[in-house]
């Protein structure tokens, strides 16, 4: 009788378990139909009904059809895309969703031929509800996409500084959800002690009618060893209930990039006669704080030694891979780095995830790159792009222990009253929405710059010794910010100078755009000495441009060495991360850093 119970309870729990396991999103990844639109006459004719499939191509998503199809990579405008899908049979009754991680740059979304919606800004997810559209049998899912810059969005025609690869050039995945679930957490940790913090939640669950049920939070350490348990009953009314709880917790691990201790927050949301809803996520025990001058990462002064990296690949443009975004990133950890900046950008969610588990702090933004003021100052513009696209670069992202810093742009007019009326609203608007991070943007106005009253530390962007000036700039300039805004911590955004792998100059100048690895080397090492000298505290420490040679449009001609035409050859290492000399200086410069 006892081997029968334990049995029965095996195949309880199997089937439990593979119940649960079955529910997991579906990746609509792989093979899709295309076609590109030059005319526009996509809506005219209805192509989010057409099941035909001729006359479409093939194309793969994630990707972009710049590089998917010949003579295409300058192509900006509408195209395409086409997909079949069933649910799967074993999916129980609840709400249906499709969450896609990022198009570029705009797109409208139908499923079977009903108009779900449309996502105006490049690099940021969304998701439609699909539950009331979706039929047995096949579904047909239409995309418009258009890369085509506009003049008055963000980013807007001014940007110009990496290729602009359009298309779904992130995955797209078709989710299964309970009726009653949670929709959004945002979490925030606050240091009380040595090893005792404070975890503020705020949890928003969607519901499709007024239930009774309950709420059952636990953060458990990495070995799966509860640490807190949290069970309450709640009442959820239809639609958005938002509920907002704080806990101290003793003996708990602090994140850092030396330590990237990470903890789980499972949310159990149960409702009668309902499948519960489990939500997971990794997060981090971390504090970030200006104090002064400096900035304090859980309660000591940070040297921030970090590095840019552009989301870009040779041939597969800014859909790369998991295995390739793990070795650029480990690359950056073992270069002695302790941060990147995700220029210009939010870049893949996996990003955020590996810096989370290797200990890289990160810098990201929205691709506010030299906007126009006029752009900028515009409500209409703020309403449809600016607020919208740093809520979601906030929200999606924002549990991550990782990122310190939101940028709300980059090397814009700050120097003009119209940028500044954006820079101010942006940077209170994201504080609104995160108060625990540091708020900024990267200036080339430096101390022409009229909006470093609205951040809480000053980010220039210099290239003393390349563009303009000589390499011993630096420091006299950093001075002179210093004695301009006393108050705030100063960082080098960006500092880098274009190199050829293999050229070589025995004995480079200390300025103009000599494009020897000597002179790269002795650029940054130039850089690195003032930037580091240890005699200006207000320092916090740079950023060193870039990771990696990128696809760049702009780079051709005055000058621009012809075999590096329409590439961008500031990376410490080439697009295809071969490693240029100056990678083992720098890697020497931080190692010995103290
Ligand atoms: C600017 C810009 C970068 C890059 C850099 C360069 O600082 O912010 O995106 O274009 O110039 O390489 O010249």
């Amino acid at each position: 009788m006892r081997l029968i119970k334990i049995l029965l309870l095996c195949t309880f729990f199997i089937t439990c378990r593979s119940q649960i396991k079955a529910f997991e999103p579906v990746d609509l990844s792989g093979p899709w139909q295309f076609k590109f639109d030059q005319q526009n006459q996509g809506i005219k004719e209805k192509w989010y009904q057409d099941n035909k499939t001729d006359p479409w191509q093939k194309i793969k998503v994630p990707g972009s059809f710049n590089n998917t199809f010949r003579n295409s990579l300058w192509y900006q405008g509408k195209a395409w895309y086409k997909k079949s899908f069933i649910i799967p049979p074993e999916w129980p009754a609840g709400r249906l969703y499709l969450r896609f991680l990022g198009v570029v740059i705009r797109c409208k979304v139908w499923l079977n031929g009903k108009f779900l919606g449309e996502h105006l800004f490049p690099f940021t997810g969304f998701e439609f509800d699909i539950s009331d559209v979706i039929q047995d049998g096949a579904n047909l899912l239409t995309v418009q996409v258009d890369n085509k810059k506009l003049r008055s969005a963000i980013p807007d025609t001014k940007w110009n500084g990496w290729w602009d690869f359009g298309g779904i050039t992130r995955q797209v995945y078709l989710e299964w959800r309970p009726d009653t679930f949670t929709k959004n957490v945002s979490l925030a940790t606050a240091q009380l002690d040595k090893d005792k913090w404070e975890l503020k939640l705020n949890v928003k669950t969607m519901s499709t009618a007024s239930v009774t049920g309950s709420l059952d939070y636990a953060v458990e350490d990495i070995t799966g060893k509860r640490i807190w348990h949290n069970k309450s009953s709640a009442s959820f009314s239809k639609g958005i209930t938002a509920a907002e709880l704080s806990a101290q917790m003793k003996g708990i691990k602090a994140w850092s990039p030396k330590s990237p201790n990470l903890y789980y927050l499972k949310i159990k949301t149960r409702v009668p006669n309902e499948i519960p809803d489990v939500k997971r996520i990794r997060f981090g025990f971390r504090e970030i704080k200006v104090q002064g001058t400096q900035i304090f990462l859980n309660g000591k002064p940070l040297l921030i030694k970090g590095i840019s990296r552009h989301e870009l690949y040779p041939g597969t443009g800014s859909t790369i891979s998991a295995i390739r975004t793990k070795m650029d990133l480990q690359d950056i950890k073992d270069l002695g780095c302790n941060m990147i900046r995700t220029a210009h950008y939010t870049q893949h969610p996996l990003v955020y995830d590996l810096c989370d588990e290797l200990g890289l702090l990160v810098w990201t933004e929205i691709p506010a790159w030299k906007t126009r003021t006029e752009t900028l100052a515009d409500d209409h513009v703020w309403k449809n792009y600016g607020a919208p696209q740093l809520q979601e670069m906030v929200e999606q992202n924002r549990n991550h222990p990782s990122i310190i810093v939101w940028s709300v742009g980059n090397e814009f007019s700050s120097d003009k009253a119209g940028t500044a009326k954006y820079v101010k609203r942006a940077c209170n608007y994201v504080r609104t929405l995160d108060s625990t991070r540091l708020v900024t943007f990267a200036s080339d106005k430096r101390e022409r710059d009229i909006c470093f009253d609205f951040v809480d530390v000053i980010a220039v962007n210099e290239y003393f010794g390349w563009y303009y000036g000589n390499i011993y700039d630096v420091g006299p300039k950093l001075d002179q910010l210093h004695q301009l805004w006393p108050g705030k911590p100063i960082m080098v955004s960006e500092f880098g100078s274009g190199s050829i792998l293999g050229w070589a100059e025995p004995s480079p100048p200390d300025s103009g755009k000599d494009y020897s690895e000597d002179y790269q080397i002795k650029f940054l090492t130039t850089h690195l000495a003032q930037i580091y000298s240890g005699k200006r505290k207000f320092v916090a420490g740079g950023l060193i441009w870039n990771y990696a040679d990128f696809a760049d449009p702009h780079r051709i001609g005055s000058g621009h060495p012809a075999l590096a035409n329409y590439v961008n050859c500031k990376g410490l290492v080439t697009r295809n991360r071969q490693k240029k000399r100056a990678f083992g200086i720098v890697k020497n410069f931080y190692k010995n850093l103290k």
